[in-house]
């Protein structure tokens, strides 16, 4: 396939300022007419073809410049291209292109295509070739106009970007609507939705006074479930003109939800689409983090509006200039709706159990990569989560005022325009005077750095020592890495559990507690101390870093209870936890019994009764590293059956050395009065629900597990009863009846029956790979809906450690045969569900051998899509 190369951008020799498109839809045949105002560029010698780009099953059924039909020799049309050889010589003139559809049959999902009988669209990334031929890349932007008509009857509905212009009725029962939509933008944010769908309406009234119509729009019967999205809605638009300033800029803005979506949702200018499952939610099927996602999710589409969609990108090599920006805006959204320091630690679990393995990995790549084959494929967690994380580190680098002053520059200079990450830097160098090169190799270079870190302190001389040293190790084609800009943020916490405010007399600049790391090597010293400290390091997390740090058990548990720093108090426990997982491994492979050292037990308790912290962080804190996480940190010939015997016993051990305490947390816990979706009562649900998980573990564990799941009035509390009962109790009486009960009760409810299927493909053990194969002949069950993909063989692939890694390779051979049916519809889920073996090289020389065949088996399979071929192809390499 072609590789795309960052070093051979060059602007488009023709512009396309205005789009008009008429869309006539209908299931099989849909008739697209696009007029387009074409421009060629000044300089730009006039017998330069004018070449688009097309794709999928389009048929072309008329090209006409100025009015006048093409003849046959003036064009070359392919599934790929619509090459235009004869052109006026005039710089500026109208193109009219026809093509038909069959939206019913499209089951990429890419492009327009019809979910429970509702058209709708997905442009990004390339998605729009396959509705006209077109200047389909970012950096062409044009002010759309579409008309749409449909059978009034089939689409009652009919919505497109921007503010509303007018409609009427058609022969022959048909209607029309006409939108226009007056900011320029790329094609990948145009959008359509025409069906018959329930509506919640709600209006905003923005900061300089302008009233916005705001409609969700949900299947019919489900409007009372959009109720929770409206809200977050609304709170978005307060919160960005509060933190960021930026103002809502149409007269409407819409949402829909549909059912079969490949992503999370989309930005389209003015008309998100959403995945159901990120708009759908109420206590009896949501849970608590489906509250918090649909919030996160809402916001970060919303926030586009400007880092996105007002400012665009250049080309995608550029997609973490809208996405780890757009993700840093709704990181700081949620920590300003909820509690900062859980959000943070959130953030640090998921980055490290999805980023870090990739960073780690064969698929390891730049924030900003140089190559790629397929552009679908870097919809990734390096571009999105490392991106936000390198947003942070500016903040910090730089201080919260002078990165506002960044932003409104970077907004003032680049409305309109098609960017760069180099514009964006270069609007923090401007406000700030600072040299940003070697910070920028952020987006450069890829690969997790480590700080290896030491300290020493000199009672004598009063003096307290930390040496660093950083390495960044290499990644696929680049094995030689050069040295970062790492603001490590640090304390001294003395003997009385407070920082010692300390400057640094040599060694590194060292600023408002934050380390600036530019050298392989410093040794930074701080004199006037009086006592031996301990020292906190990366508070906050505030690189995105690996630390080996020489730290004595004895300071990490001092700073697991005294750290000022909540996320560096967390920090501390949870190394200790990991240690003792660790070591808990290592002695089962060494056929010995895994102990707990009891301090550890009695300070598990201690922070589960500790009524001075919040009840969402003391859940966190004792949520034990999951065995991919354990995997990780162990790095290499991984038994991941050893790997959960090892976090069951550390678990057991937890259980036994506090079952008192945690019987009565839990009693005490008990919910009271109405159900709120708030930060403190799902705080408090999160900690009842860990208490229940070790709990569980004890004798009588399957009972009480059951009535919990019996007694629960809200989805969080009954999927985590059911994920207990299934997980540990699995096979139990118990178990078979909470497993049957959620199943009848919920038969009709595709989202919360993906829960069923989701907490059965996490069984732990080898007998997982039958009863997924089970489920998959569920009726309920699916592989043309991505939620139904996810919730199945997607859990079982990326979360079921012993379940996937089967010794005998039966997991592997599920994956592989599941991939290659679904790539055949939509190669874009296959892709994504083949990034599961990832971390292959990581696993036992058996399951590597067994990995390695599955891999290529896919590998030599004929016809291979595009994404899937560049994913397996990498992952083999
Ligand atoms: N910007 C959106 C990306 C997206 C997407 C990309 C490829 C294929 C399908 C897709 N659906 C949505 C989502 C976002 O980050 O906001
Ligand atoms: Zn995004």
């Amino acid at each position: 396939g072609q590789v795309f190369k960052l070093e051979d951008y060059r602007p488009s020799d023709y512009l396309i300022p205005e789009t008009v498109l008429t869309f006539r839809l209908s299931p099989e045949n849909t008739i697209v007419v696009a007029r387009l105002s074409v421009e060629r560029r000044e300089a730009v010698d006039p017998s330069t073809p004018l070449v688009l780009a097309g794709d999928g099953p389009m048929r072309l059924t008329r090209v006409a410049v100025d009015g006048r039909p093409l003849a046959e020799q003036d064009y070359a049309a392919t599934q790929e291209s619509l090459t235009i050889t004869r052109l006026p010589s005039a710089r500026r003139f109208t193109l009219e292109i026809e093509t038909q559809l069959a939206p019913a049959q499209n089951e990429a999902l890419m492009g327009l295509y019809r979910s429970n009988g509702v058209y709708c669209t997905q442009c990004e990334a390339e998605g729009f070739r396959r509705i006209a031929y077109f200047l389909d890349r970012p950096d062409v932007l044009s002010v759309y106009t579409v008309r749409i008509e449909a059978l009034r009857s089939d689409a009652p509905l009919l919505l497109s970007n921007g503010n509303p212009v007018e409609s009427g009725d058609l022969p022959g029962g048909r209607h029309y609507a006409i939108w226009h939509d007056p900011f320029p933008k790329p094609s990948y944010l145009f959008a359509l939705v025409a069906g018959d769908l329930g509506v919640i309406r709600d209006s905003f009234v923005t900061m300089s006074g302008r009233t916005v119509e705001l409609g969700i729009y949900v299947e019919h019967g489900k409007e009372r479930l959009a109720h929770y999205a409206m809200d977050a809605l609304k709170r978005s638009m307060k919160w960005d003109e509060e933190v960021f300033g930026c103002e809502y800029d149409l007269d409407v803005f819409n949402i829909v939800a549909v059912s079969d979506f490949n992503m999370g949702a989309m930005e389209n200018k003015g008309l998100n689409i959403f995945n159901d499952k990120y708009v759908l939610a109420d206590q009896e099927t949501a849970t608590d983090a489906d509250f918090a996602n649909i919030e996160a999710i809402i916001a970060h589409e919303y926030f586009h509006n400007w880092t996105g969609n007002r400012i665009t990108c250049r080309d995608w090599f550029q997609l973490c200039l809208k996405e780890g920006l757009t993700v840093f805006r709704d990181h700081e959204f949620s920590a300003d709706q909820r509690s900062r320091a859980v959000k943070r630690i959130a953030e640090v679990r998921t980055l490290r159990a999805h980023q870090f393995p990739e960073d780690q990995g064969p698929l390891a790549h730049p924030v900003r990569p140089r190559r790629y084959r397929e552009i679908n494929n870097f919809y990734t967690a390096t571009v999105y989560e490392k991106g936000s994380e390198v947003v942070r580190m500016i903040r910090t680098v730089l201080g919260a005022e002078t990165f506002r002053q960044g932003m409104d520059l970077y907004f003032l200079r680049h409305d309109g325009q098609a960017v760069t990450i180099e514009d964006f830097l270069k609007a923090f160098e401007d406000v700030s005077g600072r040299d940003l090169s070697q910070f920028a190799l952020w987006y450069h270079q890829a690969g997790t750095p480590n700080l290896a870190v030491s300290s020493s302190y000199d009672a004598a001389a009063r003096e307290f020592v930390i040496d660093i040293e950083q390495s960044v190790p290499p990644t696929p084609s680049e094995s030689r890495k050069r040295l970062m800009h790492i603001p490590l943020a640090f304390g001294l916490v003395g003997p009385d559990g407070k920082d010692i405010v300390a400057t640094a007399v040599e060694g590194a600049t060292v600023e408002g507690g934050v380390i600036h790391v530019r050298k392989r090597q410093h040794s930074v010293r701080f004199s006037g101390i009086e006592a031996r400290p301990a020292l906190s390091l990366n508070r906050g997390f505030s690189a995105p870093v690996t630390l080996s740090a020489t730290q004595g058990d004895d300071d990490l548990f001092f700073l697991a209870s005294h750290d000022s720093d909540e996320y560096a108090r967390w920090q501390a426990f949870n190394t200790l936890l990991t240690d003792a997982l660790i070591n808990a491994y290592r002695l089962l492979l060494g056929g010995k019994t895994p102990v707990l050292a009891p301090r550890l037990g009695r300070l598990a308790g201690k922070i589960a009764g500790d009524t001075s912290l919040e009840e969402a962080y003391r859940a966190l804190a004792l949520t034990l590293p999951g065995e991919a996480d354990i995997a990780r940190d162990i790095g290499k010939n991984i038994d991941p059956d050893a790997v959960f015997t090892a976090r069951r016993a550390i678990a057991v051990a937890i259980a036994r050395e506090n079952k008192e305490m945690f019987s009565s947390l839990y009693r005490d816990l008990h919910a009271e009065g109405a159900f709120s979706p708030d930060a403190a009562s799902a705080g408090r649900r999160a900690l009842r629900n860990v208490l229940l998980d070790f709990l569980s573990l004890l004798d009588g564990g399957a009972g009480l597990a059951l009535s919990h799941f019996h007694a629960a009035t809200n989805m969080t509390d009954r999927a985590a009863a059911l994920t207990v009962l299934a997980h540990v109790h699995h096979g139990s009486p118990q178990a078979v009846e909470a497993l049957a009960a959620f199943e009848k009760r919920y038969a009709a409810d595709p989202l919360v029956m993906d829960k069923w299927f989701q907490i059965q493909a996490g069984v732990p053990g080898p007998q997982t790979v039958e009863s997924v194969r089970a489920l998959m002949r569920h009726p309920a069950f699916s592989t043309t809906n991505p939620n139904r993909l996810r919730a199945l063989v997607g859990t079982f692939s990326s979360a079921n450690q012993t379940g996937f890694h089967r010794a005998d390779g039966e997991g592997y051979r599920l994956w592989a045969e599941t991939i290659l049916e679904v790539e055949k519809r939509n190669p874009q889920m296959a892709a994504r569900l083949a990034t599961a073996l990832r971390s292959w090289r990581s696993l036992d020389p058996q399951r590597q051998a067994k990995a390695r065949e599955a891999l290529l088996r896919i590998a030599a399979t004929g016809n291979l899509s595009a994404d899937l071929k560049d994913i397996v192809e990498r992952t083999l390499a």
